[in-house]
């Protein structure tokens, strides 16, 4: 049974986990394992509509995430318009374009071949929506003072790997896009001045042909180091 109690004028409740044995807690934790290395990012999206309140879900999984002081300083902005996203892919063509050919590394290009990208953004207008994360850098509230957020861009992170994990647990597909720079998004999305653009993720069903580099990912004695 949950409890309550006032601390020191703030409320606080009893939280308790279900206890696994160790043989549950070990398939548990490997078929998680599992069906997380079953996520791949993917560029090649089906235009097959995926119902609002799926969406819905998922941003608030995302929003579960920690934050810094509990300020979730996150706005997720979701685009269907065809006009928005028209706008959107037409504007992060032109700054990849540029990145492409004269803003990245010689470096940068060649760890990029492995993966086949480009400037080019289809699946920018193809994927049903377009969920561009922003990072509030301060609240507002209603009578406009502005309010500290801490922690913001590891607070967002946390955010965005929760996102991906629950477009993956629906059944959907998603990009981690960082077209640079991503300052477009503040004007075509019209956002506040206290939001900054984090990070663009197209959502939709892979298309019926879906190719993805074929990937290994480290092992964990390459990831890991124990104490
Ligand atoms: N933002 C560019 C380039 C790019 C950069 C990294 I780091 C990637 O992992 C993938 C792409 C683009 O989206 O094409």
């Amino acid at each position: 049974m949950q409890k309550s109690k006032m601390i020191d004028g703030y409320p606080f409740v009893t939280y308790s986990k279900e206890i696994y044995d160790a043989g549950e807690m070990q398939t548990r934790s490997k078929e998680f394992h599992e069906w997380m290395d079953k996520r791949r990012t993917v560029r090649d999206f089906s235009d097959k509509p995926v119902p609002r309140d799926v969406i819905e879900n998922i941003l608030r999984a995302a929003s579960t995430a920690p934050s810094g002081a509990h300020k979730q300083p996150w706005t997720f902005c979701v685009v269907q318009d065809p006009a928005v996203k028209k706008a959107i892919r037409e504007a992060a063509e032109k700054e990849e374009f540029e990145s492409y050919n004269n803003r990245m590394s010689e470096e940068w290009l060649k760890d990029l071949r492995p993966l086949q990208t480009d400037w080019h953004k289809e699946f920018l207008e193809i994927a049903p929506y377009l969920i561009i994360v922003f990072k509030k850098s301060y609240e507002l509230d209603a009578e406009n003072n502005k309010h500290s957020v801490y922690y913001a861009v590891e607070s967002c992170g946390l955010a965005c790997g929760f996102l991906l994990t629950a477009i993956h647990n629906a059944g959907l597909a998603a990009l981690t896009h960082t077209p640079s720079p991503m300052n477009f998004l503040t004007k075509v999305l019209n956002r506040p001045e206290n939001e900054k653009p984090f990070l663009l993720v197209p959502v939709g069903y892979p298309a019926t042909e879906c190719w993805v580099p074929d990937l290994t990912r480290k092992p964990l004695n390459d990831v890991a180091v124990w104490y």
